[in-house]
Order: C-alpha cells, then sequence, then structure tokens
C-alpha cells in the first residue's frame, strides 16, 4: 500500500471506531500525540505516588496504613501499564524518564500541591482519584489499542481507590469537630486544583481538536470538567462538606452546576514549574530515580547471563 492508501486505511479504522494497533501504519502526528499524552499520564502516575507516599508512616492506624500503601502500589503499576503502552509507539522507557527528568515532559499539575493533613490522603481519593475516573473511563475507548486497554484495568484499581477517599472523608467528617474542620479544610485546598487537572478551557486546548478527531480524546475538557462537577457535588452533601464556590448553583434548566471563574494564571504558573511543590517533586524522583540505578545494572547482567546460557544451550 502506499501512503495515500495507508491514511484511506487509517481514517477509515479511526471512523467505524475500531482500534489501531502497534504494527498498523499511523501518521506520524498520532503516533506523537500519544506518546506525548500516555508519557504525561505515565508520569503522573509516578509523580503522583510522593504526595500520599509522605503519609504511609503518618497512617492513624495499621488498617489505614495498610489500605494506603496498596494504593500508592496501584499508582506505580499504573505507571508501569502505562510505560509499556508508550513503548509500543517505538520510544524507550528510558527516553520518557530522562524527558521527564529534565523538564521536556509534564505531569500532572495537581501533583505539585502539598499534603498538609491527613485529611488530604481522603481529598485525594475522593477528588484526584475522582476527577482521574471521569477523565479516563472515555480513554478504556481511545482509539489507540494498547493504551485503551490499559485504561480497563487502571479505572477499575481508580474506582476503588475514589471510594477509599470518600470513605476517610465521611469518616472524619462525622467525626469530632475538630476532624470535621481538618477534612473542611482539606476540601478547600483541592477542590480548585482538581477541576484543573481536565486541562485548559477548550477554547485555549491546542491539542483537543485534533485529539477529539482522531479518536484519542472523546471528550473536550470543559466537557469533563462540567460532568465532574454535576457528580461530585451531591457527593460533598452527602459528605456533610461544602465546596469553597460561593457561584456553585444549579441550573434547573440544563439540570448542570454553574461554577466560579478558575484561576488560570495558577495553572500556568503550576505547569511552567513554578508551582508549590514542582522543584521538590522532580529533585526527589530524580534522587529515587539514581537510587535504583543498582537495580537497573543487575537486571542488565542477569539478563545478559540468561541469554548467554540460552545461546549456549542453543549451540
Ligand atoms: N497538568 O491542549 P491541552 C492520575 C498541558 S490522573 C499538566 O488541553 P491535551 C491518577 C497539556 O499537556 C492525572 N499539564 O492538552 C492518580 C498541553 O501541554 P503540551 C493524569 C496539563 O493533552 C490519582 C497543554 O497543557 N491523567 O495520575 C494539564 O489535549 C491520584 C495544553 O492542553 C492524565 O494524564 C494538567 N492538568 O489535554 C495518581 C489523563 N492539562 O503537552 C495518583 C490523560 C493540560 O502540549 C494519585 N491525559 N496540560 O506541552 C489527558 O486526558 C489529556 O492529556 C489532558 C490534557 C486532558 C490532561
Amino acid at each position: 500500500m502506499d501512503d495515500v492508501q495507508q491514511q484511506e486505511r487509517f481514517d477509515a479504522l479511526v471512523a467505524d471506531d475500531q482500534r489501531i494497533e502497534p504494527r498498523d501504519w499511523m501518521p506520524e502526528g498520532y503516533r506523537k500525540t500519544l506518546i506525548r499524552q500516555i508519557a504525561q499520564h505515565a508520569h503522573s502516575e509516578i509523580i503522583g505516588m510522593q504526595p500520599e507516599g509522605n503519609w504511609i508512616s503518618q497512617a492513624p492506624s495499621l488498617r489505614r496504613k495498610a489500605i494506603l500503601m496498596a494504593k500508592v502500589q496501584d499508582e506505580a503499576g499504573h505507571g508501569l501499564y502505562l510505560y509499556s503502552a508508550a513503548e509500543t509507539l517505538g520510544i524507550d522507557r528510558s527516553e520518557l524518564l530522562d524527558m521527564l527528568h529534565t523538564g521536556r515532559q509534564k505531569y500532572s499539575s495537581i501533583f505539585n500541591y502539598p499534603t498538609l493533613s491527613w485529611a488530604d490522603m481522603g481529598s485525594i481519593g475522593w477528588l484526584v482519584d475522582g476527577a482521574a475516573i471521569v477523565n479516563q473511563v472515555p480513554i478504556c475507548r481511545c482509539s489507540y489499542g494498547p493504551y485503551a486497554r490499559a485504561m480497563v484495568r487502571i479505572c477499575k484499581e481508580e474506582s476503588f481507590h475514589q471510594r477509599q477517599g470518600f470513605e476517610i472523608l465521611h469518616h472524619l467528617s462525622h467525626g469530632t469537630p475538630e476532624q470535621h474542620a481538618m477534612a473542611q479544610e482539606s476540601v478547600n485546598r483541592w477542590w480548585w486544583p482538581s477541576l484543573m487537572m481536565f486541562g485548559p478551557p477548550d477554547d485555549a486546548s491546542p491539542n483537543s481538536a485534533q485529539s477529539m478527531a482522531w479518536g484519542i480524546k472523546r471528550h473536550s475538557n470543559d466537557e469533563l470538567r462540567q460532568r465532574f462537577v454535576d457528580m461530585t457535588v451531591p457527593q460533598a452533601q452527602v459528605l456533610g462538606l461544602t465546596l469553597p464556590d460561593p457561584e456553585l448553583e444549579l441550573d434547573e434548566e440544563t439540570g448542570h452546576y454553574r461554577f466560579g471563574e478558575i484561576d488560570w494564571t495558577e495553572f500556568m504558573e503550576v505547569i511552567k514549574g513554578n508551582g508549590p511543590c514542582n522543584a521538590e517533586r522532580i529533585e526527589r524522583r530524580v534522587g529515587a530515580h539514581d537510587d535504583g540505578a543498582w537495580v537497573r545494572e543487575a537486571a542488565m547482567a542477569y539478563a545478559d547471563k540468561q541469554a548467554t546460557r540460552s545461546q549456549g544451550a542453543v549451540a
């Protein structure tokens, strides 16, 4: 097939909601967009382990500690599936990590905020994982097979994470007045950054139109943000907590909640590297990578030895 026929076949597969697989021909822009998005997603999972990891040793009970450790381990697993999905596009994991470590690839803005209280474990689960689910469930139908398949398992685990966060906040909110205040203070800090996770507004989102045409994104940033607000407001009522937005109000005609203006200047500063914890997160990530050098070397030495052995067996 020549290039024109390849492009036609690709367009037909996408139009028909079929999957593109690693060995299929794909436009270079499609490949690059997927590498950018999947890598950013993988980096988010790995960096996202830090804000919660900080609280494992301070969890208030053995049960809470075990749950939090399992959650953070799940995030490592999500990162690994996603790096593997990105590698099917012809890029090496070490290159992706290098781009993260040198600031050439992004990770989610949300992980540049500090975790100041135990209630933040609840807010991260309820709001951050809640937003992640709303954003990620449609990616299970992404046109690129390996990304879509990785997303199915990730979403199942995220849904457990969201419930554990809700349960922490429910417990605190219905506990002592001090615990209730801690939960409320935490939700107040995480609400607006959670809305920013969906990305810039549609009229300022350079990648959305093309990504939607390619079936990588299924909904626009603003559509998903609205879906999250509509889903979360009633849950806040069940929790007995308020959301820090005086303009939040149900529009009886549309059935959607109206909400106040997001501080996009803050968002831009955070993604440029000037958020409260950007420097700390990257420093710690690079440190962990450097500390793990011996594991990579040992794995390579073992792989070389196995290869030599199996060559000997063949000879
Ligand atoms: N943070 O044109 P768009 C998790 C960048 S969940 C940082 O709209 P696009 C689970 C964007 O990359 C979090 N940067 O871009 C967890 C682009 O810059 P570039 C991860 C952002 O790609 C929970 C520029 O702005 N989830 O980790 C953000 O079409 C709890 C223009 O934006 C995913 O990554 C942001 N929030 O749409 C773990 C989901 N928003 O790359 C631990 C998959 C935008 O051109 C604990 N990703 N930018 O230099 C997506 O759905 C999309 O990539 C969007 C952005 C919606 C994030």
